[in-house]
């Protein structure tokens, strides 16, 4: 049986090199926010199974193939039948580390995924689900399955972890308040970045530590602030604790709110305490920024010393 569950969208993605209108070539490889933190989970040595839909088509064959090829259990994964495709999404660097993202994801078979397809997933009793904000954005159906699937993992005492991962391009944030408020008291441990925590705040305008007070009297036990390169906090009932970023020269940021969810859950399951845990996100997540693609350079348990190394290494 799986130690976390997960699911959502993952799509097909075609990275450019450069702007997009002046074509070229494109790297095809695949993303989603959901199966970036299930890789990043599997590549530390955790069982972690991805469920949501695919299409039935060669880009749905090649998010399956790469999942299986990175240890996620597929085995709950649903091929669309009714002919809605694979979502797609294109990157193209534009200026240093900022990069551009189209999404071509409108009717395709992820934004489908039901409650249906998701609640067998869970009846093996994992001990964490992760969501994301992604997953309500995408459907009526979609934001369905996450309540449903939050619901049932709290009444079954699951540690149910929220990443708000705000997507502009998909909804308002007055839409994303209205949808994300209501899963707040099925969740255990929520992440936000800086930005994103008003969003779930009934008022917005609070400011930081009153609206964690608001999060923690609502039943979350963990609040995560991701703060980018300045680090992270979490608090708990006990207090606040910090860590600073970990070092590193960044090459592409996207993935690493992914990639540092996965190492905070990888610490919540070996049963580290909180600064363990946020040792382990920042660990991850610097490997995120510090690589090129979504997931591709997450580190596996034996390759998170690597970043304790001096520049220049060679390793032999
Ligand atoms: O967190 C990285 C994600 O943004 C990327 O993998 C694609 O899931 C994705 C999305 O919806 O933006």
């Amino acid at each position: 049986a799986p130690d976390v569950v997960t699911f959502g969208e993952t799509m097909a993605a075609l990275r450019a090199n450069g702007p997009l209108r002046l074509g070229g070539s494109l790297g095809l490889s695949m993303a989603g926010a959901e199966s970036n933190v299930a890789v990043g989970l599997a590549r530390l040595g955790h069982r972690v199974r991805w469920a949501g839909r695919v299409g039935a088509d060669e880009l749905g064959a090649l998010v399956l193939r790469t999942l299986r090829a990175e240890g996620v259990d597929t085995g709950y994964a649903i091929t669309d039948d009714s002919g809605r495709p694979t979502g797609l999404l294109l990157t193209e660097p534009r200026l240093g580390t900022l990069t551009r993202v189209s999404y071509y994801r409108a009717g395709s078979a992820g934004s489908a995924v039901s409650p249906a397809d998701v609640l067998p997933a869970l009846a093996s009793g994992p001990r964490v689900l992760h969501l994301t904000g992604i997953t309500p954005a995408l459907s009526a159906s979609a934001a369905e399955a996450a309540l449903a699937a939050a619901t049932t993992a709290r009444e079954a005492g699951i540690t149910v972890c929220l990443d708000v991962n705000y997507r502009s391009r998909l909804w308002s944030a007055d839409r994303a308040r209205t949808v994300l408020r209501p899963l707040l008291s099925r969740t255990d441990l929520l992440i936000a970045s800086e930005d994103e925590l008003p969003l779930m705040l009934e008022r917005p305008d609070a400011d930081e530590s009153e609206g964690v007070k608001s999060l923690l009297a609502a039943g979350v036990r963990e609040v995560v602030i991701k703060r980018g390169a300045r680090g992270a906090t979490t608090c708990t009932a006990d207090g606040a604790t910090d860590r600073p970023a970990r070092q590193v020269d960044a090459v592409d940021l996207v993935g690493a709110g992914d990639a540092f969810v996965a190492g905070y859950l990888s610490g919540l399951l070996h049963g580290a305490d909180i600064p363990d845990r946020l040792h382990r996100a920042v660990t991850t997540a610097a490997f995120a920024v510090g690589t090129r693609g979504d997931w591709e350079g997450l580190p596996t348990e034996d390759e998170l010393g690597l970043l304790d190394r001096p520049d220049g290494t060679t390793i032999r």
